[in-house]
């Protein structure tokens, strides 16, 4: 059995307000991933910092928490035997410069706009994708989810 793995990603504010950047993603979301759940959401301030709590304190922070509150974000909960490495690969860098050099196809490379406008968010390990679903579903049942694994692969 092949164990299916979840990551949380987050489309931010300046990609999920261009239409033809999102419907670029989406096709990807659709094509890679298995989507086991979708929200649109607009955060307040405050959820955005608790949200970011590990960067507290550093230079970017304040920018970053005050931009994921401006408008709509999506957040989709994407299942694959490698979902979060999948994942990170296709974002590609932090930094929206290195990623045109290094590779200019991945989606920060092509929309992003700068380190913190950077199209997307991806948890960085299984502990960070669990803590960061619940955070945005806590309804989300992990161990149900799991139970059902093996179907997805027959
Ligand atoms: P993410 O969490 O968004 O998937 O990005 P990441 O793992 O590649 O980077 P991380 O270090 O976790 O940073 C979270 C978000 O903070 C902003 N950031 N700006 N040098 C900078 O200006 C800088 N470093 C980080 C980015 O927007 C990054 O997505
Ligand atoms: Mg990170």
């Amino acid at each position: 059995m092949q164990k299916l793995q979840l990551t949380l990603a987050i489309i931010k504010p300046h990609a999920v307000s261009n239409p033809v950047v999102l419907s670029f993603i989406r096709n990807i979301l659709k094509n890679k991933f298995i989507v086991v759940k979708t929200k649109r959401v607009n955060l307040d301030t405050e959820t955005a910092c608790r949200f970011y709590q590990e960067h507290v304190g550093k230079f970017f922070y304040n920018r970053l928490t005050t931009f994921m509150a401006s408008g709509c974000i999506d957040l989709h909960v994407l299942g694959h035997v490698n979902a979060i490495h999948l994942w990170r690969k296709i974002l590609g860098p932090t930094s929206v410069y290195k990623g045109q050099f290094q590779d200019p196809y991945c989606l920060r490379g092509m929309f992003g706009i700068s380190d913190t406008r950077n199209v997307a968010h991806g948890s960085d390990s299984e502990d960070s994708a669990e803590r960061e679903i619940k955070f945005f579903f806590p309804e989300f049942s992990f161990y149900h989810w799991r139970l059902d694994d093996e179907e997805w692969f027959r």
